[in-house]
């Protein structure tokens, strides 16, 4: 009999992921987490019964989370990042000399499970001295700090269950204050052809705290529906009207190796479709 994962995310379409061995199940106190096997995506973690990572597409979710807010700043020391408990986000950040980086997720146990796992994700970033790992609660931890960081990356599950507060308009306010001057936020956005409400949720409060506020978009082929939206606020207009030129110099001169980023992929994953624009911007 084949096995099969059933997303169940979306309320008219699933993703259905052939199950080829099942690797770890638990419910935690916090998430029911699962690890299995599949022939096209490789490895697979899930959430509460929605695909957070794999594998075999994690290199395009993850480069594009890093190094589009990175090499747009092109002056970052210090990045913070939300959630990310395996370790994907961390790795890329940790390809940029110089850089040090601050993880805080609310669940150990995705963290300990990834790097037995998914060793590949995290490719040895915990171990990583300039990598702080704080196990917390994102919001609490935003609140109190009094640290700053040029890059805040909420790399966070969608808008149920814990995922949720991370989407609030007091949590983005307190991000807003951990950010160094001309910081950049960016957040994990969904999927805007099956998360319309999501994107302009996020949208509108997003927008009346920062100067400038928009998204950029990826194909993530695990996350059903389409294209994924990245969010990205900051008060400074500038990172994202860079030339190609720009972005190139910035890239070499980080001297990172991509599977999947490009300057030219950068710049072009800011320009919204229309049908996309018009959710950020009708009136009802
Ligand atoms: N965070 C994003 C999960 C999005 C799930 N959505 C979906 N399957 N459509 C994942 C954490 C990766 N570091």
């Amino acid at each position: 009999m084949i096995e099969l994962f059933d997303e169940g995310l979306h309320s008219g379409v699933n993703l259905a992921l052939k199950v080829d061995k099942v690797l770890y199940r638990e419910k935690t106190e916090l998430q029911d987490l699962m690890i299995f096997e599949n022939s096209t995506f490789g490895r697979v973690m899930s959430l509460d019964g929605a695909v957070q990572t794999t594998e075999k597409d994690e290199f395009i979710y993850h480069e594009m989370f890093v190094h589009v807010p990175l090499l747009a700043h092109g002056a970052v020391r210090r990045v913070l990042i939300i959630g990310g408990g395996d370790g994907g986000a961390a790795r890329q950040v940790m390809k940029h000399q110089n850089v040090e980086a601050t993880l805080v997720d609310i669940d150990r146990t995705v963290i300990e499970l990834s790097q037995q796992y998914m060793p590949t994700i995290s490719g040895g970033a915990f171990d990583d001295p300039r990598l702080k790992l704080v196990i917390a609660d994102g919001c609490e931890f935003v609140r109190q700090s009094e640290e700053v960081w040029e890059v805040i990356i909420i790399d966070s599950t969608d808008p149920h269950g814990p995922g949720e507060v991370l989407y609030t308009q007091e949590f983005y306010a307190d991000c807003k204050s951990c950010l160094a001057e001309g910081g950049i936020i960016v957040t994990q956005n969904g999927v805007p052809f099956v998360q319309e409400s999501e994107l302009r949720t996020s949208y509108d409060r997003l927008k009346t705290l920062f100067t400038d506020v928009g998204f950029y978009l990826a194909a993530i082929p695990s996350y059903v529906g389409g294209v994924m939206a990245y969010g990205w606020a900051t008060e400074e207009k500038r990172h994202r009207q860079h030339s190609l030129a720009t972005l190139a110099g910035n890239y070499i001169g980080s001297g990172i190796e991509t599977d999947y980023y490009t300057p030219e992929v950068h710049q072009a994953a800011f320009a919204l479709p229309l049908n996309i624009q018009k959710i950020l911007t009708s009136e009802d």
